[in-house]
């Protein structure tokens, strides 16, 4: 206690003011190759690795490694909450939240790329078509709707399923499937050397494409027509994120070398009609290749780096979405030695742009109320 008080009265002396960032760097576990991040409906983040499946109970701020520690292809998680994981041509499931896994053997030593209650599709970057299995693996059906591109994700809205694919030496771009993905038909934006890589929708229902055509494209009639939009465009996104304001979040990487504006993220509040880039606590040039939102509202974008934007919850300064001790340990740790990540905006509690003794007061006020 004679410590703390110590403490205090240096820090009362001191104090740190910084701008508002948008986005907090996340320190991955030490050598992880990051491959993808997925959530479930209860908060928790699950990351596949080159050394295993990682979890997050705290919104990302710590990483801890699950019985999954083998390589992982990629992780996907259903609306069930079941997680996914392939590893070689075996791919995993668990209904608990990562602590007993189911092994199915897959035709391909390939990603999952989608899964429901009664479907499994895998051949993620498989350029030999995909595997659709009805019974958990006993049998799969070969579905060769692309034979010369790289099937990369899928996605479902509303029951509509979207196939993004790469081209590979031939066609590539989108598929739809209106039958949970037993039989598909091309679209409109279907070409050589086309790419589809990303897809979502709206609050009104309005799908949105990424492709490295040098537009968006969007249908208002669940996937009957496209048109492409034609807008002040910064360069090929390699995925597309839709929030529940309408915000459109792309991310841009040197996936596309033609493209000469800064590598990052771009987001637009009118449509895809004009677009900012989004780097604050970012920094430029930085290849940002997937956007996740997790179910409390917290944006996440990484490749190689990982980086997080939340939403507004004062006191919460280690961004876990609560309001605790820890949040007070936080501050302190910042304070000293001006290392810790720290969520600028929440732990300014008291908006007056620097965070000092008085933030540490105010956040120990409302743990108390
Ligand atoms: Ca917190
Ligand atoms: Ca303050």
């Amino acid at each position: 206690m004679k410590k703390f008080a110590m403490i205090a009265i240096m820090m009362s002396i001191a104090s740190f003011a910084m701008s508002q960032n948008f986005w907090t760097e996340i320190a991955l576990p030490d050598s992880c190759n990051l491959v993808n991040i997925d959530g479930t409906s209860n908060g928790n983040l699950y990351a596949a690795t080159n050394n295993g499946l990682y979890k997050s109970t705290d919104n990302g701020s710590e990483w801890n490694l699950t019985g999954m520690s083998v390589s992982c292809g990629n992780v996907y998680i259903d609306e069930n909450d079941v997680i996914y994981v392939n590893h070689g041509n075996q791919l995993l499931y668990s209904s608990d939240d990562a602590l007993i896994w189911n092994t199915i053997q897959m035709p391909v030593d390939r990603g999952i790329l989608y899964a429901n209650d009664s479907v499994i599709i895998v051949g993620r970057l498989n350029w030999s078509g995909i595997y659709i299995s009805h019974d958990y693996g006993d049998t799969w059906t070969h579905l060769q709707v692309l034979v010369s591109g790289y099937a990369y994700k899928i996605y479902d809205f509303n029951g509509m399923l979207i196939l993004c694919t790469f081209a590979f030496n031939g066609e590539g771009g989108f598929f739809l499937s209106y039958d949970y993905g037993m039989t598909w038909e091309p679209t409109s934006m279907n070409q050589v050397y086309f790419y589809g890589t990303g897809a979502a929708i709206n609050s009104q229902g309005v799908i949105y494409l990424s492709s490295s055509d040098v537009h968006l494209y969007k249908s208002d009639d669940n996937g009957q027509s496209w048109q492409p939009i034609f807008s002040v465009y910064p360069g090929v996104f390699i995925d597309i994120m839709i929030t529940a304001e309408d915000d459109i979040y792309g991310a841009f990487d040197n996936t596309f070398l033609k493209d000469i504006a800064p590598f990052g993220v771009y987001r637009s509040s009118d449509n895809g009609e004009t677009w900012e880039y989004i780097n604050s606590g970012m920094g430029y040039d930085i290849n940002i290749s997937e956007l996740f939102q997790s179910s409390n509202g917290s944006i996440f974008a990484y490749r190689d780096r990982l980086f997080r934007h939340l939403p507004e919850m004062p006191g919460d300064a280690n961004g876990d979405m609560k309001v605790d001790v820890n949040d007070i340990q936080c501050i302190i740790s910042f304070m000293m030695s001006n290392i810790e990540s720290i969520e600028f905006t929440n732990a300014d509690v008291n908006n007056d742009g620097i965070i000092n003794i008085l933030d540490i007061v105010a956040t120990v006020n409302l743990i108390f109320q």
